[in-house]
């Protein structure tokens, strides 16, 4: 009886099933495994560990110190006695507890760091490009992100969309670096490396050069710069005179889509073709 129910409750549902799927799926594509707030967990759980570990072992070295001080002026000291099962148990005890605190702290960062390599699928594609001391940011309708009044350069990015960079460099080994973002990744010539990170709140952040590069290194920094989804989409019209079509296509697709008609009046980025898929290499 309670099966024919489930069967029969089951069949009515089968339509609202599909689209739950449906549902399911555009939910599974919003969720971003962003990394960068797992990091800053992480490097607090790191320093309060040390701090914890560091205040325990000055307390047990003072304990040790009141406890077997010289207590007349003519008393003569004696190695301590211990036990086998003593001396193994000072030494394994405190061997476990930390070498059990190393590993959760490794395995936590295994997975932030498995999260870091993944690249979303909804990420949108920027190529960087190093060079002594700049960077220059490319979309993938073609255009180039303008720099600053300073000249300085600056990324900008739609809030809310992952952004992967497909890097590389004209000359030497150069390091992009997002402080904010929790985030850095060597640029190198003759080699595409990637990192992604994901824009959540406006406004802007620090990008900058972490590879010593040459004299003018410490002026290799810009900013990134978070600007709402819908101006975003004004500022690639102004800049192409058409809507960033390439943007809005996965990543993958967009590599693999050779042969594909370039969306009208944006010249396909060079090299993009070539880049690799996220998730691939290194
Ligand atoms: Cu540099």
């Amino acid at each position: 009886m309670r099966k024919l129910a489930f069967t029969t409750a089951g069949l009515l549902a089968a339509p609202y099933m599909a689209s739950a799927a449906e549902e399911t799926e555009a939910v599974k594509e919003a969720v971003i495994n962003d990394p960068s707030e797992g990091w800053e967990i992480l490097w607090h759980h790191v320093l309060i560990d040390l701090t914890a570990i560091g205040i325990l072992f000055a307390l047990i070295v003072a304990f040790f110190m009141l406890s077997y001080r010289r207590k007349s002026e003519n008393e003569e000291g004696s190695s301590p006695k211990l036990t086998l099962g003593g001396s193994l148990a000072w030494t394994l005890v405190p061997v476990f507890v930390f070498l059990a605190d190393d590993f959760y702290l490794a395995a936590n960062g295994w997975k932030l760091w498995n999260d870091q390599r993944r690249v979303p699928d909804n990420a949108m594609e920027v190529k960087l490009t190093a060079m002594m001391y700049n960077w220059e940011f490319q979309y993938d309708n073609g255009t180039l992100s303008d720099p600053d009044a300073d000249g300085r350069p600056v990324l900008v990015v739609p809030q809310g969309k992952p952004v992967v960079a497909r890097m590389h460099s004209e000359d030497v080994v150069h390091s992009f670096f997002l402080p904010s973002y929790h985030i850095k990744e060597d640029v190198m010539p003759g080699r595409i490396t990637y990192l992604w990170f994901y824009p959540k709140n406006l406004g802007e952040t620090v990008l900058t050069c972490t590879e010593y590069c040459g004299v003018g290194h410490s002026s290799m920094y810009g900013k990134v710069k978070v600007v709402p989804a819908a101006k975003f989409e004004e500022m690639m019209l102004a800049k192409t005179g058409a809507a960033p079509a390439a943007a809005e296509a996965a990543p993958a697709e967009a590599a693999g889509a050779e042969g594909a008609a370039p969306a009208e009046g944006a010249a396909p980025a060079e090299g993009t073709s070539a880049a690799p898929a996220p998730g691939a290499g290194k």
